[in-house]
């Protein structure tokens, strides 16, 4: 296991959709421990588990009741203890995911803030309604519908930016502070080596007002105590422990305010999570829509974030997928033809970034967005929500469906696919049916046949892993974007020491033409999509559809 965060890859399970163990159709931690080696396997350095405490399940987890204690549905703190010991025996140090912007509305806090006790109360925001039936400010729940709730018996509503049954807790509030720091060292005296903070920047809000021109998260996003909050977490909880690994979860944030996030010597978190480069298939932030990738932007984002946080000395987290987007491959790549060279031509462009790569469960076997063909089959409140939504405003049934199939956080959740037999083996052939629907193309897509070839996309995510920990520049190196017009190439140039990392990929499924590509003498091919070596002549360079290829000098 690498510490040094540099070098290190973490990889993401959703618990709930990677390994049933006990047949009910729910993904255990059991089936972490039993898949560990696999994960071993892949090279990766960390695991970051969602969240598994005690919950309602409105959010799959996201929506905490209890912090202390497992949810029955994924095991016991002996499955905990015991997951954290087989990681380590492995050199894999588990991550866990950390909720404070809010808390399940069954958590004893809320509980205690409903029977009115005032000490809890003052936890979460109960504010008066602007006049009867007219909530607070006009801000919009992430989920959809106004932000607020009421409640009768105070005549007073709470703030939810997420499901209504996970309420915002007031980090004003210093007991709240205390609370959550205990609950940070728990996990650390149990052996936790790392932390992601979801949504950690919506935690201080600014003022309680009227977005006259958006949804409202100007007055929560990067509010004004941000840097103040997550630099008292960081001295009173893993600021003690410099190994400890901490990913904060940047919601709409500003790359200004992640200098500081994620800035080496700014004592707050080691990186961050920031989501612009994957709003390049929506409309601003109308991500209900269907428009197409828009390519420059992504690159343009892609490299900005990238050169300036290296100039800030701050770091950032690169990656794809997680659990609440689409496939990777489906969204950027080809599922047809070029599967197999547009996933691994997608992870090589992440994986020789400056940052630490995220892997998410089934990316690294090539796995693809869901084939559902009915809402029934969808489980997530979003989804939910917004297909809702979309036909008030008058779109037809069909037209819903298909946004919500582009964009659901579904796509990622649909049970890992370990092989051809029944249920792609997440659970076994005669269990209950698991709680969302496999993916059919599993007798093709799954991880028995992707171990089993030389050329598969695990084995090509294996190798990026590797290369990351024996070449420093990959770890180290500044970068420089290169071809930064063009309209199909994804190109960059890494330097650290007198060595040079040149990556060049082809964005798309035709085969293009790189006109000043650099002089490429000196040079060797580290690795690549394609077999044949092709390297530029004449400072041509001409790329296959999807192919990638990574050369050191
Ligand atoms: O997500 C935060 C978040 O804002 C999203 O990525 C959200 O899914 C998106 O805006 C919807 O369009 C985090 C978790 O990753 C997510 O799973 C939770 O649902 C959410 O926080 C609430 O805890
Ligand atoms: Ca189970």
């Amino acid at each position: 296991m690498s510490t040094d965060f540099r070098k290190s890859t973490v990889y993401q399970i959703y618990p709930k959709s990677f390994c049933d163990t006990n047949n009910d159709g729910l993904g255990d931690l059991r089936g972490v421990i039993e898949k560990l080696d696999y994960i071993k396997e892949l090279g990766v350095d960390y695991i970051w588990l969602t969240p598994f405490f005690v919950s309602p399940q409105n959010d799959n987890g996201y929506d905490v009741e209890d912090y202390y204690n497992i949810d029955p549905r994924y095991g016991t703190m002996a499955d905990v203890e015991e997951l954290i010991a087989e990681g380590k025996k492995r050199g894999i140090g588990l991550m866990f995911d950390m909720v404070f912007n809010h808390v399940s509305t069954r958590h004893e806090w809320f509980r205690k803030a409903m029977d009115g006790d005032p000490y809890y109360k003052d936890f979460f925001f109960f504010r008066k309604g602007k006049g009867k039936d007219v909530p607070p400010t006009n801000w919009e729940s992430k989920f959809g519908g106004n932000a607020w709730e009421y409640v009768e018996k105070f005549d007073e509503y709470y703030l939810h930016l997420f499901d209504v049954t996970q309420a915002d807790l007031n980090w004003d509030n210093e007991n709240v502070r205390k609370e959550i720091q205990k609950i940070v060292r728990f996990w650390m005296d149990k052996g936790v080596r790392g932390f992601r903070f979801d949504v950690v920047n919506l935690i201080s809000k600014a003022a309680f007002e009227d977005d006259e021109t958006g949804d409202g998260r100007k007055y929560y996003t990067d509010g004004p105590n941000i840097h103040k909050y997550l630099k008292e977490l960081h001295d009173m909880t893993f600021g003690t422990d410099a190994e400890i690994l901490t990913v904060g979860e940047m919601s709409s944030t500003s790359i200004e305010n992640c200098y500081q996030y994620a800035g080496a010597d700014t004592g707050e978190l080691s990186m961050v999570f920031s989501f612009h480069h994957l709003k390049v298939d929506f409309m601003g932030n109308e991500k209900w829509v269907l428009v197409p990738a828009d390519f420059g932007k992504l690159k343009k984002i892609i490299f900005e974030w990238q050169t300036k946080m290296a100039e800030h000395n701050a770091w950032n987290a690169v990656f794809w997928c997680n659990h609440d987007q689409p496939r990777v491959v489906s969204r950027f790549g080809d599922e047809g033809k070029y599967w197999k060279e547009s996933a691994k031509m997608l992870a090589t462009i992440i994986h020789c970034l400056r940052g630490t790569p995220y892997v998410y469960q089934g990316e690294e076997i090539g796995m693809t967005n869901t084939d559902f063909t009915e809402i029934s089959r969808f489980k997530d409140v979003e989804s939910l929500n917004h297909y809702q939504i979309l036909q008030d405003k008058g779109l037809s049934a069909s037209d819903a469906l298909r946004i919500v199939q582009v964009h659901s956080r579904d796509n990622g959740r649909t049970p890992m696919q370990w092989n051809d037999s029944a249920y792609a083996g997440f659970t076994s052939a005669d269990s209950e049916e698991p709680w969302i629907g496999v993916n059919s193309n599993y007798t093709k897509i799954n991880a028995a046949s992707q171990l089993e070839d030389p050329d598969s996309i695990f084995h090509y995510y294996q190798k990026l892993i590797a290369l990351r920990k024996e070449v420093d520049v990959i770890a180290f190196g500044d970068i420089e974007p290169l071809a930064e017009s063009h309209p199909s190439v994804f190109a960059y140039r890494r330097t650290y020491e007198g060595h040079e990392l040149i990556v060049a990929a082809n964005f798309y499924g035709r085969e293009c033409c790189w006109k000043d590509a650099p002089d490429m003498s000196g040079f060797e091919k580290l690795t690549g999509n394609y077999h044949e070596e092709t390297a530029p002549k004449n400072g041509e360079w001409t790329l296959k559809p999807y192919e990638a290829q990574v050369w050191y000098k």
